[in-house]
């Protein structure tokens, strides 16, 4: 694609060496995580593997198989087969869409109608590709009756009946990956076109100085707070999609927006404190200085971006904190490098980073980094049923909670065993994967497995 001062996508490493032996290791700990959810909460969202519970992501009471859906193509790139069947099977069997209750518009894209589409993209199972449209047609009120085309934050699966008219921007404008794909796959143009719609009603809003504030009214089309968070939670992935849809789509309106916006924070968000980098908080319309805290989250959104240098920067700006506590508190001050929140939720996004400069490089510091993180990983979260939450970093040993979060089973072990394996399965040189790590582009299909279509 060629267009005003276009620079080309990042360009990736075509295949990457693979170190067998770490790939066996990170592949055995993804099996061990796997069995406990089978064990204690297959069917159910998530499992509680220390007091061998279960719990449910959307809706009490509705138990969607989240941690089956979330897996299914980290199965298929790790070649576990049987397992990839058994997912297949009980989404097949189990997973219906018709729900009188209100569903998250955001997490049920990036989780649901993402790990739809790319289980469908690895098995070419047509039932992942039905169940997937079902589930976006009931999910299109929130945009297609919003005054502004900017999402509501809550639909009722089975009326259709829209809530929540104030939401952050990663939930306005994390879609248009899920959405694109599904309108190529299926032909209609309906989805990618809603996802766009709402990209432009925001970026429309930002400020005389090209920075977004956070919340906004997606009724009114107001603001509702006037911080600039940059990359931090919740407007993350806002950007990651930006690019994404460049990179996906050739899409140049998106380029052009994410490349403005992060001109801006650039401009007036950096800082360097003791030669790290990082993102301060600002007042969206002064740029006068609102706070100086950092989530862990945010590492994951730059390597997207084309900006080498500044995401690079960043990765060893957290990787100072990795040094500091071993496993990365969820929120910091960044002056002092000091855990304002010290739990970590099994957080994949420093794995993400690490996997994403890794494949853009090919440097190995990424892959000595990142095997630092999986051996810290599994020696703090690991417990008999799987892995767990810690409570606190700074204390040894560290408290577990008792909680895995299904983007586990699509994130953590995900990234590591792509940054190690070197898979066949997955084509290095055009793949893309969404911010919940689903395969949307470059999935290579099991020998025997239908080149489209499938049973259904
Ligand atoms: C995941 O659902 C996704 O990575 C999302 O972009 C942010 N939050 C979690 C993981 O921390």
């Amino acid at each position: 694609p060629g267009a005003r001062g276009a620079r080309p996508a990042p360009r990736r490493l075509e295949e990457v060496r693979p170190d067998a032996r770490r790939a066996q290791a990170i592949r055995e700990e993804f099996v061990h995580a796997w069995e406990g959810y089978k064990r204690l909460a297959w069917g159910h969202d998530e499992v509680l593997p220390v007091s061998g519970r279960h719990r449910e992501f959307f809706a009490e009471g509705h138990p969607m198989g989240l941690s089956i859906v979330e897996a299914l193509d980290t199965h298929h790139l790790m070649e576990l087969d049987t397992e990839v069947d058994r997912c297949v099977s009980w989404i097949k069997d189990r997973l219906r869409f018709d729900i009188d209750a209100d569903f998250q518009v955001f997490e049920t894209t990036i989780r649901l109608v993402g790990g739809l589409l790319s289980g469908y993209l690895a098995t070419g199972e047509q039932v992942l590709l039905d169940r997937c449209t079902d589930l976006a047609d009931r999910l299109l009120p929130a945009f297609t009756t919003s005054p502004t085309g900017m999402p509501y934050r809550y639909v009722n699966l089975r009326t259709g009946r829209v809530s929540g008219a104030t939401l952050p921007l990663a939930e306005i404008g994390t879609n248009i990956l899920e959405f694109g794909t599904l309108s190529r796959l299926t032909g209609d143009p309906r989805y990618g076109r809603a996802a766009k719609r709402a990209l432009r009603a925001v970026v429309g809003r930002r400020s005389p100085l090209d920075l977004l504030a956070s919340r906004m009214n997606v009724e009114s089309g107001r603001w509702a707070d006037r911080t600039a968070l940059a990359v931090d939670p919740p407007a993350d992935s806002f950007y990651e999609y930006l690019w994404g849809a460049w990179v996906m789509f050739d899409d140049e309106d998106c380029r052009d927006w994410f490349r403005l916006l992060t001109a801006a924070l650039k401009k007036h968000q950096v800082e360097r404190v003791g030669g790290l980098l990082w993102f301060k908080h600002v007042d969206f319309r002064t740029g006068a200085l609102v706070n100086r805290r950092q989530s862990s989250l945010s590492v994951a959104v730059l390597p997207v971006g084309g900006d080498d240098e500044l995401a690079a920067d960043y990765y060893r700006s957290w990787t100072a904190v990795l040094d500091k506590y071993d496993v990365i508190p969820e929120e910091i001050d960044y002056t002092r490098l000091a855990a304002l929140s010290r739990g970590n939720d099994l957080r994949p996004e420093y794995a993400n980073c690490a996997f994403q400069l890794y494949w853009q490089t090919g440097d190995p510091y990424y892959r000595t980094t990142a095997w630092r993180y999986f051996q810290n990983l599994r020696e703090h979260h690991r417990v008999r049923n799987g892995y767990t939450v810690v409570t606190d970093v700074t204390r040894r040993p560290m408290p577990k909670g008792d909680h895995c979060p299904a983007y586990v089973f699509a994130e953590n072990f995900k990234w590591l065993y792509l940054t190690f394996s070197g898979t066949p399965r997955f084509d290095y040189a055009h793949g893309y994967l969404s911010t919940e790590a689903k395969g949307l582009r470059g999935l290579r299909r099991a020998e025997g497995r239908a080149a489209a279509g499938g049973t259904r």
